[in-house]
């Protein structure tokens, strides 16, 4: 059990410069005392009911008014923190809370730490480790959607599937141990039959759990794209398109983008960072192959691949040649310049695929037909590719989006194996336990129960000082 500290902090709650207001927050057991020892108003915080808001000063110790303030009194345990706290709304600006602050300080409190609300929060048992971070990343969230998946681990959506994990993990640890005081079942192989189920259900819950690490990851730090696709079928066009502004410089002479240029935007929500890149053909040109090699690392290294076809023209052989480097797993194809009129036809692209799909059979990936001269089709595009970064895990709140908890989430995957294994093989059951013991550790670490001092502090180092 981990225990709140006795003394009071305070910092600035509110980001530094011009506004209307900032914040000045004190939380602590002593948190009320210290705020009435600087606050002149109608009556004393401490008399006030909890969760209402006062007018008053905030005056020096030479009784010199510093600021004119209303602070709200908030009294434990119904606070962020638990604890008594107390809220000055003072001034905007950054000299206000300053002055508000250095004489909190010199009243007994002391500035508080990165996080360390956030902190104390933990501490007092009102979030768990994993809401504790949602914090941090509803302040960092980026998009729309980043902020709902982070909402959603907050209000739990992450912690009840792992407390359900939690739970087969200690009945089959409890199962275990009952197995090893009674040696006759474990003889008969009773114990080891009964065990394998449970073992699996664990197992199946941790791949639930794991498969969704991905689209967490996309969704906080994005996808890479790379536009590939032979010479003059329209990258750079596409991507100026998408970007809404003049990027990569466009020619009718093939050849053009030789080098990879790299751009961000969001695409419904989701983080993307786009790579044009230079068209893939033969040639002599020394700068050209160059470009050509940069574009295949680029493919290489991307999240997802745009593989711009020219639909007014059938596929050739030089598009053959690209969309067989590719996965077509995580790659979609986009029919340019459609306006052109000849290509009503969408393009038949089966066999330009060589690779096989995961379930077997050539993969087909989706198509959309787009013209990136006239719009057409973009927003189609833009759907698309957001559906094709998230893939199929994607189902809603019990997102990892955090390395730390998919890390955890491995650990605990591997130990699940070792399990199943050596049930399977019928080891001594004590070889079993100590992987369960393992597995049940590395899952603590995610919620806080088993995290060491250090990581908690480099947890709470993510925040900013007031949070
Ligand atoms: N009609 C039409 N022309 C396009 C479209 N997209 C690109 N182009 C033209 O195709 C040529 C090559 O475009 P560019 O973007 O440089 O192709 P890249 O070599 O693949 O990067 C340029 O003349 C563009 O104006 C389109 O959707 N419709
Ligand atoms: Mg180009």
């Amino acid at each position: 059990m981990r225990h709140l500290p006795g003394d009071t902090i305070a910092a600035i709650s509110t980001a530094l410069g011009p506004g209307a207001v900032a914040l000045v927050r004190l939380s602590g057991e002593g948190a009320i005392r210290i705020a009435d020892s600087v606050f002149s108003g109608a009556r004393l915080l401490a008399d006030c009911p909890t969760h209402t808001v006062h007018h008053g000063r905030v005056v020096d110790g030479d009784g010199r008014e510093v600021d004119e303030v209303l602070a709200t009194v908030m009294q434990a345990p119904h606070t962020y923190t638990t604890e008594h706290m107390i809220e000055f709304g003072c001034h905007g600006g950054a000299v206000p809370a300053r002055r508000v602050l250095a004489v909190c300080l010199e009243a007994g409190a002391r500035q508080a730490r990165r996080g360390e609300f956030t902190e104390r929060a933990y501490l007092g048992g009102r979030l768990d480790l994993i809401q504790a971070e949602a914090v941090a990343d509803i302040v960092a969230a980026e998009t729309p959607r980043g902020l709902e998946m982070a909402l959603g681990q907050l209000e739990g959506g992450l912690s009840g599937p792992i407390s359900e994990l939690r739970t087969t993990l200690l009945l089959l640890r409890t199962e275990t141990e009952a197995a090893i005081d009674f040696p006759e079942d474990v003889d008969a192989g009773v114990a080891y039959r009964a065990l394998a189920p449970l073992a699996q259900a664990a197992r199946d819950q941790v791949e639930l759990l794991l498969e969704n690490c991905a689209v967490g990851a996309a969704v906080r730090d994005g996808v890479s794209v790379a536009l590939v696709g032979k010479p003059n079928v329209g990258k750079s066009s596409l991507m100026n398109a998408l970007l809404m502004r003049d990027r990569s410089i466009v020619t009718t002479a093939p050849g053009t983008t030789r080098d990879a240029i790299e751009e961000s935007l969001h695409v419904d929500g989701i983080p993307m960072r786009l790579v044009d890149t230079a068209g893939w053909r033969e040639t002599a040109d020394e700068v050209e192959r160059a470009g050509v090699e940069r574009a295949r690392a680029a493919a290489r290294g991307a999240v997802l691949s745009l593989l711009v076809v020219d639909s007014s023209a059938p596929p050739d052989d030089e598009d053959a040649a690209v969309a067989a480097a590719l996965d077509p797993e995580t790659t979609v194809v986009v029919a340019n310049k459609v306006d052109l009129g000849r290509g009503a036809r969408a393009p038949d692209l089966t066999g330009l695929f060589k690779r096989e799909g995961a379930c077997g059979g050539a993969a087909i990936p989706p198509l959309v037909r787009v013209s990136a001269l006239t719009g057409e089709g973009l927003k189609e595009l833009r759907s698309v590719l957001a559906d094709a970064s998230l893939g199929p895990a994607h189902s809603g709140s019990a997102l990892v989006s955090n390395l730390r908890h998919a890390d955890a989430l491995r650990s605990v995957g591997e130990c699940m194996h070792r399990v199943e294994a050596l049930l399977a093989e019928r080891a001594p059951l004590e070889l079993v336990g100590a992987e369960l013991a393992d597995a049940t550790a590395a899952l603590g670490e995610i919620t806080g129960e088993t995290s060491p001092e250090e990581i908690l502090r480099h947890i709470f180092d993510r925040f900013c000082v007031g949070k």
